[in-house]
């Protein structure tokens, strides 16, 4: 028995890299679930794991060490399934363009909530400012400055025509999951920051999507400085896991700083009597982030009367 660590998953092949450096293909034992977890992808990138070759040659993935942490998503926001974008990270750095395309505040806030409920830290970086026009530019401040506000470095950027060295730091030692929406540019931000120098992990290279270069498995990249990146497929919809509608609100850091002034300890912000939050809204919650809050209380209510 051999332990290694996930660096490819396409969903249905596996890749571990060994500590001689090879990458070994696996299959993942039929009954290999993790408890309480009911997820499409029972391992993902990062995670690891114990692998057992077999007698006909193929390599089992036995069993997953226990997680530092996850992010995890749902399919769909009402569909019980839910993916693993990655385990065991330092941080989620989320990419997202005001336009081309858009990234909601909604997706942007519901990532950001799951991240927080799995104590994972999170960075913005807002790509593509090329494309903005002046009203356009306005808008990316006064987004950048809320976020900002709550506590979330946030940072412009041009990943396909800046110079973006100043970045690497940011990088550098951690494990980074990568995610935004398909074709923010988080495959593009990659290659400019580490290009060349970036080992990838397996040749099985983007040859098969010629001209087109959206990501279709999870990869990690190791850095020459330390540390690894993960690119993601783009991902649409961001569906939070089981929350109790009680728990949502302490995801969103203001929230939930101001509704320990609510007169009941379990209000949920939507009319009660002596809510601290609600009279904010519009003062110091901005409204799209109530709303995202909203969102996420409403998939909960659909999900319970389905
Ligand atoms: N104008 C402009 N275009 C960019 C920038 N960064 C990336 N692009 C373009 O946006 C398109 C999508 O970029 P990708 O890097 O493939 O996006 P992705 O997020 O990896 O997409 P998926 O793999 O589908 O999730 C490509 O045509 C890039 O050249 C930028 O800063 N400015
Ligand atoms: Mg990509
Ligand atoms: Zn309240």
């Amino acid at each position: 028995m051999d332990k290694g660590l996930v660096v490819i998953s396409t969903g249905s092949a596996v890749g571990v890299l060994l500590a001689d450096g090879s990458i070994v293909d696996c299959r993942i034992k039929g009954n290999l679930r993790i408890a309480g977890i009911r997820s499409t992808n029972p391992v993902a990138v990062g995670d690891e794991v114990s692998i057992e070759q077999q007698p006909d040659g193929t390599t089992w993935i036995t069993d997953i060490l226990p997680r530092r942490n996850y992010i995890i998503r749902r399919s769909t926001n009402l569909s019980k399934q839910s993916h693993i974008l990655a385990a065991n990270i330092d941080q989620v750095a989320l990419l997202v363009t005001l336009n081309h395309p858009v990234t909601s505040t909604t997706f942007i806030d519901r990532l950001l909530a799951t991240a927080e409920a799995y104590r994972v830290p999170a960075i913005l970086l807002f790509n593509k400012v090329d494309l903005l026009d002046g009203s356009e530019r306005d808008q990316l401040k006064e987004l950048m400055e809320l976020y900002q506000s709550l506590g979330y470095p946030s940072l412009a950027i041009s990943a396909k025509y800046d110079d973006v060295n100043s970045l690497k730091h940011k990088f550098i030692g951690k494990t980074t999951l990568l995610s935004g929406n398909s074709g923010v540019g988080k495959s593009t931000l990659l290659n400019a920051l580490f290009g060349e120098t970036m080992t990838r992990t397996a040749d099985i290279s983007h040859a098969h999507d010629k001209g087109m270069h959206t990501t279709t498995f999870s990869e990690m990249y190791f850095l020459p400085e330390g540390g690894a990146v993960i690119d993601t497929p783009g991902v649409k919809g961001f569906g939070t896991l089981d929350m109790q509608k009680e728990e949502v609100g302490h995801y969103f850091r203001e929230i939930f700083a101001l509704g320990r002034e609510c007169h009941y300890s379990n209000c949920i912000h939507c009319g009660e009597p002596g809510c601290a939050v609600l009279p904010e809204v519009g003062g110091c919650i901005a409204p799209s982030r109530f709303d995202s809050y909203l969102s996420i209380l409403s998939d909960i209510n659909e999900a319970k009367y389905r």
